[in-house]
């Protein structure tokens, strides 16, 4: 079965008992059981509950992955892979991963004996001369948020695989309908289903998906030891985002295009990122990895933090706000928003400038959009 036909049927089938077209939400916690020591398949919701189990054969489908796992975050579903390592193991990570992520690795994780290097995946050889002995996992997002960075899943693959380390990709930006890493070579696929997955803005949850089943078998005990896991409700609206994520995607990319052409065009911006670009450099491995450009994109604006100010403030469509992949617009400042947990030395290193915007494209009418920030150009 094609894409669009597995986001709206894959671990879905009519409920057996009533009939039900839609995934029930089973708001259990607990499950009668045969007798005592007698398990069923179900025993206690941080384990497992119906409505997350549709979920997670659902995602493993559209990743093209064997098995999958919903979480309560997208940082969860992160933590709870970076707790398969024991202290002393080493992380390559790419250098302009999301603000949290970078948190999670340096403040959180680092306390707990994990070693982390931070290379430009851009370019696979940083990644190759970054490995140790102890390297057991390569983290890469593409494209990065917020520069748009684009990394050579199949590269980076080879060299992982090489020194026995496993990959996992932050597939978050291109959701699985664009982006499949695990065909790609990558082991673990991670999401923040709180964006497109869901793509409403109404719930927080994460999911990682893999094809190894010791991969999943670890990630599985992890998560039930901790307890990350997400209430059924939110993976049922999890699961009716995902019916309608074809559809969306294909107007985020339009519209994102239209904005970026846009942008392209105004005296006051200095440089968009956008793997749209008709004259981008990485374009052959965009070609290869990627279906389609995606909905977000971010540009410099000449001036400084108060022109970025001046323009955001001046936006009704656009909403201000963290997150991305809603069906509405939502534009932000990295670097005193999203981005304000990387210290400022390394986010200017980075090129996390103070004038850099980050745009998330929603699916409203393109015109509105841009004429939005049309009005919002003109009050510069
Ligand atoms: O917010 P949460 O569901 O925990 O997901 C974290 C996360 C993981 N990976 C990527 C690529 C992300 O962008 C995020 C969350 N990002 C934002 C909130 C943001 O505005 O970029």
């Amino acid at each position: 079965m094609r894409f669009s036909t597995r986001a709206i049927h894959a671990g879905q089938d009519p409920d057996p008992v009533t009939g039900s077209v839609t995934v029930p939400v089973y708001l259990t916690s607990t499950y009668q059981q045969p007798g005592p020591g007698k398990e069923g398949k179900y025993v206690y919701s941080r384990t497992a509950n119906p409505t997350r189990t549709a979920l997670e054969e659902c995602l493993a489908s559209l990743e093209a992955g064997r098995h999958g796992l919903a979480f309560s975050s997208g940082m969860a579903a992160t933590t709870t892979i970076l707790l398969s390592l024991k202290q002393g193991d080493h992380v390559i990570a790419g250098d302009d991963i999301y603000g949290g992520t970078y948190r999670l690795f340096e403040q959180v994780l680092r306390n707990y004996g994990l070693q982390f290097t931070y290379v430009n995946p851009e370019n696979p050889d940083n990644v190759e001369k970054a490995i140790r002995k102890n390297t057991q996992l390569v983290w890469i997002e593409t494209p990065t948020n917020p520069l748009m960075r684009i990394v050579d899943i199949r590269q980076i693959s080879k060299i992982s695989k090489k020194a026995h380390a496993l990959l996992v990709v932050d597939n978050t930006f291109m959701s699985p309908y664009l982006q499949n890493p695990l065909e790609h070579g990558a082991d673990i696929v991670v999401h923040s289903t709180t964006k497109y997955l869901g793509g409403h803005s109404d719930l927080i949850g994460g999911a990682t998906i893999t094809k190894d089943v010791d991969v999943q078998s670890r990630l599985k005990y992890l998560q039930n030891a901790v307890g990350a896991v997400p209430g059924p409700l939110d993976c049922y609206l999890v699961l009716r985002g995902i019916k309608t994520l074809a559809v969306r995607m294909d107007r985020h990319n339009e519209n994102t295009r239209t904005v970026s052409e846009f942008l392209a065009k105004q005296p006051k911006v200095e440089k968009v990122n956008y793997p749209g670009l008709p004259d981008h450099p990485q374009r052959s491995i965009i070609k290869r990895q990627m279906k389609g450009n995606g909905g977000m994109l971010s540009f410099q604006l000449r001036g400084g933090f108060n022109q970025c100010k001046k323009l955001l403030e001046r936006l009704s469509v656009f909403t201000v706000a963290e997150s991305l992949g809603g069906v509405e617009s939502l534009i932000e400042h990295p670097a005193s928003m999203t981005h304000a947990s990387v210290p400022r030395d390394r986010r200017l290193k980075l090129g996390i400038s103070d004038n850099l915007i980050r745009v998330s494209v929603g699916i409203e009418d393109v015109e509105d959009l841009v004429q939005d920030l049309n009005r919002g150009f003109k009050a510069l």
